[in-house]
């Protein structure tokens, strides 16, 4: 049977407009989302799927390498990133955590940008003003209270923008998660809080954090939920489309619930062999988000060249990615105060001065 709304209902499947094997599935009111999306937008979406995958293998090469001291990798995470993130206006603003690659890319930082942190060489690979998305947030669910206060300040400024934030499975267990949600539908604030449930928190399955669908948690607070295969990019697409347009006409919060899978580590200093059954792996491996959209591309007969194409594109910008990350320059130890207060402080002036005395000691002895 069909569902004609996407709103999350407890018992309800989780949407899906492509199959795994890339036959595509009618939904009345998403489909209406993406009646623009042409066969060389599909491509367009295979090819960021590619790019983002290429990406973050380099980079994970490069931390083995002893080139950065992390990285999180978004391996599996794909579909749902980049569907979400093209649904997005140039003037949303997004608060994300320390997996959300493809988003920042998406939204305009340079690959070399993204690795900028994990290098030690900068506090925000990007600018956060220019491509509007917050530097990654590494305290767990920290960020969906950034994105709640500025929802507030869209609201005084009454403007359409909204204020996405991305998050894990394990992050809704997490107070500040709640205090958002709470806060957002109180407040009736533009808020999209985008939940990857990406089904583990490290080492904890998603099904010990929570007893019930994450969906649901939403619905406790009174903000409607959509919930979707995360793994298809279409899906991802149109729901967070349809997620936008509700909140900028009616002003309050919604909630998508992504069900994906992390394929690789929590990050480099993690082994998941530990903890999670090889099968499992093996099984979501079907379901890989790339495979999905080239299936239905192939149903098409749309799906020549795509592969070759996109890898060899992605080469190339790993092969760039790789040169500018090794000529990454160490920035002046001082610029640790620089963005600390947006005003002199004597407290920090007292620490740089004893910074700067410190590494003076070194400069005598070299000398
Ligand atoms: C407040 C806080 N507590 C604990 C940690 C340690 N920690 C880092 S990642 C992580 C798990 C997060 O899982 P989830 O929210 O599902 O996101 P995922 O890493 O799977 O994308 C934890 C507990 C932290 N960074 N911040």
């Amino acid at each position: 049977m069909t569902r004609t709304s996407p709103w999350w209902t407890d018992g309800d499947e989780t949407i899906a407009l492509v199959s795994e094997d890339g036959e595509r599935i009618p939904h009345p009111e998403l489909d209406t989302m993406i009646t623009d999306l042409t066969i060389d937008d599909l491509r367009g979406l295979y090819r960021d799927m590619a790019v983002v995958r290429r990406i973050d293998t380099e980079a994970t090469a490069l931390q083995r390498q002893g080139e950065l001291g992390l990285w999180a990798p978004l391996l599996g995470q794909e579909a749902a990133q980049v569907g979400s993130a093209r649904a997005l206006r140039t003037d949303d603003f997004v608060f994300s955590s320390y997996r959300e690659h493809a988003v920042a890319h998406l939204r305009g930082a340079k690959p070399v940008e993204l690795l900028r942190m994990c290098r030690g060489t900068a506090h925000s690979g990007w600018d956060p003003l220019e491509i509007r998305m917050a530097p990654m947030q590494i305290i767990i669910g920290a960020q969906t209270l950034h994105a709640v206060g500025y929802g507030m300040g869209i609201r005084n400024q009454e403007s359409d923008d909204v204020a996405v934030t991305y998050f894990g499975d394990g992050a809704t267990s997490q107070g500040s998660v709640s205090e958002a949600m709470v806060f957002a539908a109180s407040f009736n604030l533009p808020v999209l809080f985008f939940c990857q449930n990406n089904q583990y928190a490290i080492s904890e399955p998603v099904g010990l954090q929570s007893r019930a669908p994450l969906a649901q948690r939403a619905l406790g607070f009174g903000i409607p939920a959509i919930r979707i295969d995360g793994n298809d990019v279409l899906a991802a697409l149109a729901a967070t489309r349809f997620a936008l347009a509700h909140i900028r006409e009616h002003g309050a919060p919604v909630f998508i619930e992504a069900i994906t899978y992390r394929m690789g580590p929590h990050t480099t200093s993690d082994d998941p062999s530990r903890y999670r059954p090889e099968q499992e792996l093996e099984d979501w491996r079907t379901r890989d988000p790339l495979l999905r959209l080239e299936r239905l591309l192939a149903a098409a007969d749309e799906s020549t060249g795509l592969r070759d194409l996109a890898d060899s594109e992605s080469d190339e910008i790993a092969r760039v990615l790789r040169e500018e990350c090794l000529a990454l320059s160490d920035p002046d130890p001082e610029e640790i105060f620089a963005h600390v207060y947006s005003t002199e402080h004597r407290v920090i002036d007292r620490q740089r001065s004893f910074l700067s005395a410190y590494l003076g000691m070194f400069e005598e002895e070299g000398s």
